[in-house]
């Protein structure tokens, strides 16, 4: 009878405990951005898509406008399993961990959006995901992104000439100033938080970056000059720390992944639809003054042995000849 009646108390705490596991979960996120801007309102339809597709109740706790650091600061989170359970970021803040990630990111890797939306619709960017696994426990859940990339600077730069020597900020990953090295330009890895004062004291004349985040971070006020190098359309994987994911439940794993995959095409279509509209607006309210880069096919020409180089390098050359097939 003892026994019996232990059984039902272990039965019932049990019980208990999983309900209370389920309504418990809290998940984090973080956004470098304010909630106007496309990263942030991706991450917020990730957390409505996993409630949808999740029978249970997850809690997320999306902190804002960089309270919990940038994106070189999240990586090294999700990896360690601390602070962060999920974000969006550029794969070249992920270099240290992963070598190889920053192939998915690097200047003029895609001919025109179609290209772009044909790499991040099919299963190309696997073996990718594979390493960034493997090497630092960071699951990528989805794909956004969708801006495209110019140079901006304090002084109009419009062809090579004027391009020689520019002192510019580009992000950690090597290959971004191996790019920007072999255009004659003067690159400098500097942490984004920098940017602006950088700019503002002349340590540097400028920087690459999106419209979305132009706008969002106010760039436009050190560096009003916009040139339309195009030379990137962005890919931002949305992200989930390894040991967080490991710890839901199957079926909030299951939806996690689906969510992932949706809110990653809401995020693209959002960020590209965005990204002329956001870059007239800058000119309209005279923040920017867009011009054109005159010899951008000659650009093109002058990264690919550098793109060929660092593939082969990384030991990535049918990755890369595989992208470009697309
Ligand atoms: O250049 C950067 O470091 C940043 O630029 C934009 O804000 C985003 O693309 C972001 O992911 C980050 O990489």
């Amino acid at each position: 009878k003892g026994l019996v009646r232990a059984a039902a108390i272990v039965a019932t705490v049990t019980a208990t405990f999983t309900a209370a596991q389920a309504q418990d979960i809290t998940l984090r996120g973080a956004s470098q951005f304010d909630e106007n801007h496309a990263f942030t309102k991706t991450m917020e339809r990730f957390a409505e898509l996993t409630n949808e597709y999740y029978d249970g109740e997850v809690a997320f706790d999306l902190r804002l406008n960089g309270e919990l650091g940038m994106e070189a600061d999240y990586v090294t989170f999700l990896q360690q399993g601390v602070a962060i359970d999920y974000t969006i970021m550029a794969p070249s803040n992920m270099a240290t961990f992963a070598p190889s990630i920053p192939l998915m990111d690097m200047p003029f890797l895609f001919r025109d959006q179609a290209h772009w939306e044909a790499v991040l619709s099919s299963d190309v960017l696997k073996p990718l995901e594979e390493e960034l696994l493997e090497k630092a426990d960071i699951m990528i859940v989805g794909y956004t992104g969708g801006g495209v990339r110019n140079v901006i600077s304090n002084k109009p730069i419009s062809n090579l000439e004027e391009l020689a020597g520019f002192k510019m900020r580009v992000m950690g990953a090597p290959i971004q100033a191996q790019i920007f090295s072999a255009l004659t330009a003067a690159p400098s890895a500097i942490s984004y938080s920098e940017v602006y004062n950088a700019i503002q004291t002349g340590v540097i004349d400028g920087f690459e970056n999106e419209a979305a985040s132009i706008q969002n971070l106010k760039f436009y006020e050190v560096a009003p000059y916009l040139t339309l190098t195009k030379h990137a359309i962005t890919v931002r994987p949305i992200v989930v720390s390894g040991k967080s994911f490991r710890n839901m439940p199957e079926d909030l794993q299951a939806a996690v992944m689906k969510a992932g995959e949706e809110a990653g095409a809401f995020g693209r279509e959002l960020e590209s639809r965005e990204d002329g509209e956001k870059l007239q607006e800058m000119v309209d309210a005279g923040q920017l003054t867009l011009q054109e880069f005159a010899e951008r096919d000659q650009l093109l020409e002058m990264v690919v042995p550098v793109q060929d180089d660092y593939a082969a390098e990384l030991g990535a050359t049918e990755l890369l000849t595989a992208i470009r097939a697309k």
